[in-house]
């Protein structure tokens, strides 16, 4: 009841001054807004349970709206994209480069040489040498082929490096390592520049954020990077996953400094998977304190993201803790943006703290301008922008008693419901002349019914 008080005063307020509440929406930017402005691309993963569309309407519609760069969790991997020797399967990267392109959101495309996610048949040629460089280069020509203009950057090589903190490559359980050697890497680096020159070429890893120190494994991809400039392997950026727990306090700063030797070597420092988890055990006992602090983590890589130049891409490992991939494999959970019923958490308005607090103008992009051309046939996530141009539809209307909203005047309509902040919160397809408004809480809020061109905009209060 506090909360619907504070919205009301809110709403009220704007409308004392003379501003109705599709102005108080539209002077709520979203991140990608924000982010767009200051040449920069935030983001993250689209889950594999929307790719087999098992997933609630509200992913997309925040995902979207919220976002400008996308990752597949699992779909662009060796294993989803050459299931059988030659055989390539491109129908789900294809629906995400489809989805993306709608949108006016860049791609990222993870992984092509990986230890994990191997396809079983290539261990068939363990240890022959010549065999694995021609599948390998195969893969890489066609993938990457594939997508060639579609997708802007790639994960070349991932996690290459053993976690044994003594500065060296993954010898074991590495298919590619362990028949081909390190000239995998090289070779990897040069077939996809091939396939795509224009396309961003990476080294993905975890565990970079653990600091530049004798035998830690930033400093040894820092080394390996100075190595492949020297010898003209065609590397443009470095991505750390950053998979960390609320404990890891000092990583931020040790991401700054990666930053800071990668820009010595002409090299972009994306953050490519970041999660911020909160110990399992502690599920159903964290508070707004815990939530703040995991905020302020957020923050602080926000910070050293917008204040180091060469940093192009922040993008975080899911975007609803309802799907993390922390809580059935990493003994985690929590680690993401928005809770298990998509309201925005603390980490949310932190994120947007440090984006209004570095303006555009103090934000250097590592990027030419004409990065942010991607074609765009949908809203381009801009939802703002488009409740406040189109406040009206004739013949339609909307009634709302209790919890359900009664539409008259359209047969299969859309309807979404922003927070006053202009935040999607809920979406849903109307077929049975009703939508029921189940999950959200009270409050004030603007709901779209959306059909075919036809928008119709109403204030609705939820007790
Ligand atoms: O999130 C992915 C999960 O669904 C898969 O089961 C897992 C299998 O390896 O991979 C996860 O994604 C990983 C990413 O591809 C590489 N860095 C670590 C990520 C989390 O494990």
């Amino acid at each position: 009841m506090e909360m619907f008080n504070r919205l009301s005063r809110l709403a009220l307020g704007a409308a004392l001054l003379g501003t109705g509440i599709t102005d108080v929406l539209a002077a709520e930017p979203t991140i990608r807004e924000l982010a767009k402005e200051r040449g920069r691309f935030i983001g993250t993963i689209l889950n594999s349970e929307w790719f087999n569309d098992a997933i609630e309407p509200e992913f997309e519609q925040i995902h979207k709206t919220q976002f400008n760069v996308v990752v597949a969790e699992n779909e662009m991997k060796f294993d989803a994209t050459e299931p059988q020797e030659n055989e390539f399967n491109f129908a789900k990267g294809d629906k995400m480069v489809e989805y993306a392109q709608a949108n006016g959101i860049r791609v990222r495309g993870h992984a092509l040489a990986w230890h994990s996610q191997v396809a079983n048949w290539v261990n068939n040629y363990a240890g022959q040498k010549d065999k694995l460089l021609a599948v390998l280069k195969n893969h890489i020509e066609n993938v990457v082929g594939h997508w060639k203009g579609k997708v802007a950057e790639w994960d070349v090589v991932n996690e290459a490096v053993n976690d044994e903190y003594n500065a060296g490559w993954r010898s074991t359980n590495s298919v590619w390592y362990e028949g081909i050697g390190a000239e995998f890497l090289d070779s990897a680096f040069v077939w996809a520049h091939a396939a795509d020159p224009d396309a961003e070429l990476c080294y993905n890893d975890y565990s970079l954020e653990w600091g530049l120190r004798e035998g830690s494994k930033a400093s040894f991809v820092v080394e390996q990077v100075k190595r492949w400039k020297q010898n003209n392997i065609p590397i443009t950026c470095v991505g750390t996953q950053t998979h960390i727990e609320i404990a890891h306090e000092t990583t931020p700063q040790n991401v700054r400094a990666l930053a800071k030797a990668l820009a010595e070597l002409g090299v972009t420092l994306n953050i490519t998977e970041l999660d911020i988890g909160f110990p399992k055990g502690s599920a159903g006992q964290l508070g707004a304190a815990d939530y703040a602090k995991q905020g302020h983590l957020y923050r602080q890589f926000m910070d050293v993201f917008l204040e180091e130049p060469n940093m192009g891409e922040f993008v975080i490992w899911g975007l609803t803790d309802a799907h993390s991939w922390l809580d059935d494999q990493q003994g985690k959970t929590e680690g993401l943006l928005y809770d298990k019923q998509y309201k925005p958490k603390p980490a949310y308005d932190s994120i947007m703290a440090s984006l209004n607090a570095h303006p555009a103008s103090e934000v250097k992009s590592p990027y030419p301008e004409s990065v942010f051309d991607t074609p765009c046939s949908g809203n381009c996530g801009d939802s703002t922008i488009a409740i406040k141009l189109a406040t009206t539809a004739s013949n339609l209307s909307m009634h709302l008693s209790g919890r359900t909203l009664t539409i008259t005047g359209a047969v299969t309509a859309k309807v979404e419901l922003f927070d006053i902040q202009g935040r999607p919160v809920f979406s849903a397809k109307n077929e049975k002349g009703s939508v029921e408004l189940q999950g959200v809480s009270e409050g004030l809020y603007v709901v779209r019914v959306h059909e075919g061109s036809r928008n119709l905009l109403q204030r609705i209060a939820i007790k």
